[in-house]
C-alpha cells in the first residue's frame, strides 16, 4: 500500500547517472542503508542499457530494494515495470497515458510527472498515486528540462489539491532542500545529490531531517 511518507526521500538513478568511479549497484546499496524510503529505475540517453542488460539490472536493482523493504519504480517503461513485477511505474506527460495502462498495475504505484497548473489541469489523475512537480531549480540530470518552476508551485497545487501525495524534483540539494519542505512537499526526489554524494549517509539522514 502506497503512503504519502513514501515520497519522503525519493532517489532516481540510471547508468548515466553514476559517477565514472563508482557503480550503480553500490551507490544503490549506500542510499537504502542510509534510509532513502522510495527508488525509480530511470536508464535514459545514448549510452543507456537495453534489452536483455536492462532487463537484467533492473531485476538486480528490484532485489536490493526488496531487501530493504523500499518500493521499486520504472520509469515510462510499462512492459518492463510490468515484466519484472515492479513495485510501480513513474510516467511524464510525453509518455504512455496513465488510463492506457492503469488496468495492468492495479494495486501498484503510479506516478506522473507534473509541470505546472496548466499540465495539472489536463492530467487525468484518476489512477494516479502521486505527481512528481518540477523541475523546482536548474537541473544538471535532464537534458530536456522545462524551466525551473520553484517552490511556489509545489503550494500552488496543494491548494488545488491537498490531498493529493506530491513530491518536488529537479535541481534539489542539501541547500534548497528546506524551501521544498515549506512548501509543503511530501518529500524530495533527486538524482545528483545522492548520486553525486561524496557522503550518501549524510546527505540522506539530512533529507530526512526535513520531512518527519
Ligand atoms: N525530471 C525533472 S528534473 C529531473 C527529472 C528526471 C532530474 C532531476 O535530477 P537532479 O540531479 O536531482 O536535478
Ligand atoms: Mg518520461
Amino acid at each position: 500500500m502506497f503512503k504519502a511518507s513514501d515520497l519522503n526521500v525519493y532517489f532516481i538513478c540510471g547508468t548515466q547517472d553514476v559517477p565514472e568511479d563508482n557503480d550503480i549497484q553500490t551507490i544503490l546499496k549506500e542510499a537504502l542503508e542510509a534510509g532513502i524510503t522510495l527508488f525509480q529505475f530511470r536508464e535514459k540517453g545514448p549510452n543507456a542499457l537495453i534489452g536483455e542488460d536492462k532487463v537484467k539490472l533492473a531485476q538486480q536493482l528490484h532485489a536490493l530494494c526488496r531487501e530493504y523493504n523500499v518500493p521499486f519504480l520504472v520509469n515510462d517503461d510499462v512492459d518492463l515495470a510490468e515484466q519484472i513485477d515492479a513495485d510501480g511505474i513513474h510516467v511524464g506527460q510525453d509518455d504512455a497515458k496513465v488510463a492506457t495502462f492503469a488496468q495492468r498495475f492495479n494495486k501498484k504505484i503510479i506516478g506522473l510527472s507534473v509541470g505546472d497548473e496548466e499540465e495539472y489541469n489536463h492530467s487525468d489523475l484518476t489512477h494516479v498515486d502521486y505527481i512528481g512537480v518540477g523541475p523546482m531549480y536548474a537541473t544538471p540530470s535532464k537534458v530536456d528540462a522545462s524551466e525551473p518552476v520553484g517552490p511556489e508551485m509545489i503550494k500552488t497545487l496543494k491548494e488545488l489539491n491537498p490531498s493529493l501525495p506530491m513530491v518536488a524534483i529537479g535541481g534539489i540539494t542539501e541547500d534548497n532542500v528546506g524551501e521544498i519542505a515549506e512548501a509543503g512537499a511530501d518529500g524530495i526526489s533527486v538524482i545528483s545529490a545522492i548520486a553525486r554524494s561524496h557522503n550518501i549517509d549524510k546527505t540522506v539522514t539530512k533529507f530526512k531531517s526535513y520531512f518527519k
